[in-house]
């Protein structure tokens, strides 16, 4: 654990010498339910398992704010001691987010670790990093993460204690100061290096778009099958595993579809609920092929407890890295093991395909549905959509790819990118349909939208550089 990466995992988290004992504790606050923390704590015993650890206990309660000193009460707090000692736990993880002065004061208290569920997302994908860019974002989350919650050592004390003006001039340093130094010159080594790398990247793909093929970028909840997927279709060969963040590190391979038009499919790092924001933060290399893509292919797990629900954090995710207005083909899968549901989201959610990554059935639909969509996006579509009907903006906006909009008297007059079969079913809102490049009428005076970001999505080799 020499190396600056082993010492950033080894001192923050879970220990992994043995299989640690782990109590959950899950706090109800106003906005959310009872179901809601259960479900929660259910997720989160799958990511401490994942990490490597055995939850041995739960604890839960409800709230109208979190206790500034120990986010549960008093009364409560003291419970926890009592549960711990009664399982001998090693460490209390929390599912809310633990300031750091509350994580202090519960260790203090409980005389264990207390970590909340970022800590426990940050190790597993220290665990799973492979490549230096991985390994890099992974360890400067970790350092964000640790920087607020160094804490001065039992005796620690100043180092060469003077006094008077002196220490004004550094010469009283703690320890603690010495290691917040140390952290912060790691970090910024580390967004240098990122920086450099995200460079590289970026010519890389800037030599791939004189390609002029299709960027497609696989995207999903952790654990969908979002892997299986990309070696169904391509034999990618990544590893695929029941296991949470089983990928970190992006993978492209070319793939042609049924019409003969090659694509380039990436496979990527899956999402969750409640990401931490630190990581998405130090991921955003990583996330940028989510970003840049002509179409995100989300796959959804459809024998998942809540597919409605990791649909929703998916696009929470996608609109915190600005890749919500990259059009979304919605892939319900593993259409083997829940049959009913699989069927039930198809109604709900329109333009959607069910496939299972490990049968095979469903891949042919699914593949000529992306060549639809893929080709969909050279022709412009122009609606008008009255004020009331918010909803179908939304669908629009999901759906398809906005060119522009302008906003008048009776509604939204919007220009997009749209399939056939999204078009068809918002046939009562067409005003016009064209290829490309005829499409320059009324909305000349368009409030245009980022356009250099969406000309580079262009297949069609768009004008941006
Ligand atoms: N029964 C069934 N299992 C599937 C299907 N697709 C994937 N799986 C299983 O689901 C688990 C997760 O698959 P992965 O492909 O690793 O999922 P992922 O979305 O890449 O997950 P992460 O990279 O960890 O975020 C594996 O055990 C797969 O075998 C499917 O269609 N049917
Ligand atoms: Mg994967």
């Amino acid at each position: 654990m020499s190396n600056p990466y082993g010492e950033a995992l080894g001192s923050t988290l879970i220990d992994r010498t043995f299989r640690e004992k782990i109590v959950l504790v899950g706090v109800t606050l106003p906005g959310s339910t009872e179901d809601d923390t259960e479900a929660g704590l259910d997720e989160l015993e799958l990511l401490v398992d994942t990490a490597g650890a055995d939850v041995v206990g739960r604890m839960t309660q409800r709230r109208t704010a979190p206790d500034h000193t120990w986010f549960i009460g008093q009364g409560k707090a003291q419970e926890l001691k009592m549960l711990c000692l009664a399982v001998d736990a090693d460490t209390v993880v929390f599912d809310n987010e633990l300031h750091p002065a509350q994580q202090f004061q519960l260790e203090k208290l409980l005389g264990r670790t207390a970590i909340d569920r970022t800590a426990v997302i940050l190790d597993i994908f220290g665990q799973n990093a492979r490549t230096p860019e991985g390994k890099a974002q992974v360890e400067l989350a970790l350092m964000r993460y640790r920087l607020p919650r160094l804490r001065r050592g039992k005796g620690a004390k100043l180092s060469q204690q003077r006094g008077g003006v002196g220490a004004r001039f550094g010469g009283g340093e703690t320890k603690l100061e010495t290691d917040r130094r140390q952290i912060n010159r790691r970090i910024r080594a580390l967004e240098t290096e990122l920086r450099q790398l995200a460079e590289t990247r970026s010519l890389q793909r800037k030599r791939r778009d004189r390609s002029g093929l299709a960027e497609v970028t696989i995207v999903g909840y952790t654990n969908a099958g979002k892997s299986t997927l990309l070696n169904r279709l391509t034999d990618a060969g990544v590893l695929a595993q029941d296991r949470l963040f089983a990928t970190l590190d992006p993978t492209t391979r070319r793939l042609s579809l049924p019409g003969g038009e090659p694509v380039l499919l990436t496979d990527t790092v899956g999402f969750v609920r409640r990401l931490p924001h630190g990581l998405i933060e130090a991921f955003k290399g990583t996330l940028e092929t989510a970003v840049t893509a002509d179409l995100l292919v989300h796959v959804v797990d459809s024998s998942a407890p809540d597919p409605d629900g990791q649909i929703t954090a998916v696009r929470e995710v996608l609109a915190e890295i600005s890749a919500d207005d990259v059009p979304e083909f919605i892939v319900f899968n593993k259409s083997d093991l829940a049959r009913d549901v699989a069927d039930d989201l198809l109604a709900d959610y329109s333009g959607s395909v069910a496939v299972s990554a490990v049968t095979g059935e469903g891949i042919d639909h699914m593949l000529a549905t992306l060549g639809d969509r893929l080709r969909s996006l050279d022709t412009v579509v122009e609606l008008l959509v009255p004020w009331d009907r918010g909803d179908v903006i939304a669908s629009i906006h999901r759906e398809g790819q906005v060119v522009s909009t302008v906003e008048g008297e009776h509604g939204m007059t919007i220009r997009a990118r749209l399939s056939d079969a999204s078009a068809g079913r918002l046939d009562e809102w067409l005003v016009s349909k064209s290829p490309e490049a005829a499409s320059n009428t009324a909305t000349e005076v368009a409030v245009k939208q980022d356009e250099s970001m969406h000309s580079s999505r262009r297949r069609d080799g768009g004008s941006n550089d």
